[in-house]
């Protein structure tokens, strides 16, 4: 009896040690896993544009199916601003126009982000600065990615165009915000 009692007890040892190996396994492959997940990120800096002073970067990071912009500008006046994704990289003219009209790849009204009236997937909309001028625009979206092959969703070859004035959500095509005064190109 006492034998069978040692038996069994050395038997479930076994199995323990068993099932923690295995799940030392899973927690590597899930390491693994998580360092595959490719996360790309761009930066690029914005350029002052109709005789501003507005600079700043700005850094696009693609995570998860989902792409994320942070901009970080100085030099504005107080205040309600509107930012949009512009249908060409190309900043060569004074007054950022070189990047055409909005991105819009979907041929859709222009409109705040998400309005079921349509929107451009350039329509990030607008943002407020500081008393100082500077402004912090945190934006997210699936509908964009960083080089993919849909090209409804591709921003690589867009401009950012940051506007003295607000977009109104309602003037067709632009959103009627003024004078582009910062401008970069999303060129990887
Ligand atoms: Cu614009």
């Amino acid at each position: 009896m006492a034998l069978l009692v040692a038996l069994s007890y050395n038997c479930k040892e076994v199995k323990k040690e068993a099932q923690e190996a295995s799940e030392d396994v899973e927690a590597a492959a899930e390491e693994m896993k998580e360092e595959m997940v490719e996360v790309e990120t761009i930066k690029f800096k914005m350029e002052p544009k109709s005789d501003s002073k507005v600079t700043g970067d700005v850094t696009f990071t693609e995570e998860d199916g989902e792409v994320r912009m942070t901009a970080v500008l100085t030099g504005l006046t107080p205040g309600e601003h509107a930012i949009h994704l512009h249908d060409k990289a190309d900043c060569s003219s004074d007054d950022g126009k070189s990047t055409g009209g909005h991105w819009n790849p979907t041929n859709t009204p222009h409109g705040k982000w998400g309005a079921t009236e349509g929107y451009h997937k350039g329509d990030i909309g607008n943002f407020t600065a500081d008393a100082d001028g500077n402004a912090t625009v945190e934006f997210a979206t699936d509908e964009w990615c960083i080089g993919c092959d849909d090209e409804t969703k591709n921003i690589v070859g867009k401009g950012v165009i940051v506007h003295q004035g607000v977009d109104d959500f309602t003037s067709q095509p632009s959103g009627a915000a003024g004078a582009r005064v910062s401008c970069t190109g999303i060129i990887q």
